[in-house]
């Protein structure tokens, strides 16, 4: 039997390339994303290998995702693997120096809006049964504080406690829940957390051989592939470039 994945924010980074690889193995997929342009080239790109629906979708937008995605057309069933991906940093500045509107659209995007097509495909998961997966993408962000990680850091708290209270209640149903924690990964993320600043990208992913799209992709098809048995509730991965500091201390 033929098995759907959905990707949300699969227009770039992690979720376009695990969109390739779930292509290649012949997943059907449900990919969605704020850019049109990007969906209808990737929809080209892809359809040669599986079924590709494509769906234009602001995760902050409720009522958008209720009514795009609790009625999928039968190509889609059954529904297997959520892999909860859509999300973003929007500045690197001291919280005294934030923008609540950035705030607010961190809080919207990654924990609003991964609630919400959670709850929404929730049910065609469970109706899947054993072995359907829910892969939300979560970040060290989410296991250790930085400075002028403020909210980002605070939503991706949210995803790791959020992946765990679910498996609470998932118990029995067959659906596992996975929290990727990925570190220094180069992607659009940068570009998009400094409004678009080139130069910062380039500057932060320079001399280090950072995480790429690819390699993400590949431990979420990973763990869509376990066995049914299996739960990965957590995976913390990280460019061997990178590791912990010290505390910081304000001495006197
Ligand atoms: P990218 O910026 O390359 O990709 C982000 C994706 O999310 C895009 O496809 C974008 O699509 C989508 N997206 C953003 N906001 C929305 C929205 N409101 N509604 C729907 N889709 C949205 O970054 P990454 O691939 O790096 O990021 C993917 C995930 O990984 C994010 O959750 C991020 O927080 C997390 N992460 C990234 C790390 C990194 O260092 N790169 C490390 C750890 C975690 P579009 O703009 O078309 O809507
Ligand atoms: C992205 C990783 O460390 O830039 O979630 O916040 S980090």
């Amino acid at each position: 039997m033929t098995f759907t994945a959905c990707i949300t924010g699969a227009t770039s980074g992690f979720g376009r390339a695990a969109a390739e690889k779930f292509a290649q193995q012949g997943w059907h997929l449900l990919l969605t994303g704020r850019r049109e342009e990007r969906l209808k080239e990737i929809k080209e790109q892809l359809s040669q290998y599986t079924v590709v629906e494509t769906m234009v979708l602001d995760v902050q937008d409720t009522e958008a995702c209720k009514e795009k995605l609790s009625q999928l057309p039968p190509s889609l069933a059954p529904l297997k693997v959520l892999v909860n991906n859509a999300g973003l940093a929007l500045g690197t500045a001291p919280a005294q120096d934030a923008s609540l509107d950035q705030w607010h659209q961190m809080i919207d995007t990654n924990v609003k809006g991964l609630s919400t097509v959670t709850y929404v495909l929730l049910p065609k998961l469970i109706e899947c049964g054993a072995g359907a997966s829910i892969i939300n993408i979560g970040s060290i962000a989410g296991l250790y504080p930085y400075p002028g990680g403020n909210v980002y850091c605070g939503t991706k708290a949210f995803v790791e406690q959020f992946s765990k209270a679910l498996r609470c209640d998932l118990l029995g149903t067959g659906v596992r829940v996975s929290n990727v924690a990925p570190g220094m990964a180069e992607t659009e993320f940068t570009l998009v957390r400094t409004s678009g600043n080139q130069q910062a990208s380039d500057d932060l992913y320079k001399g280090v051989d950072a995480i790429q799209a690819s390699d993400i992709a590949d431990t979420l098809l990973y763990l869509a592939n376990l066995p049914d048995h299996l739960n990965i509730n957590e995976l913390e991965i990280m460019p061997t470039q990178q590791a912990w500091s010290p505390f910081a201390v304000n001495r006197k």
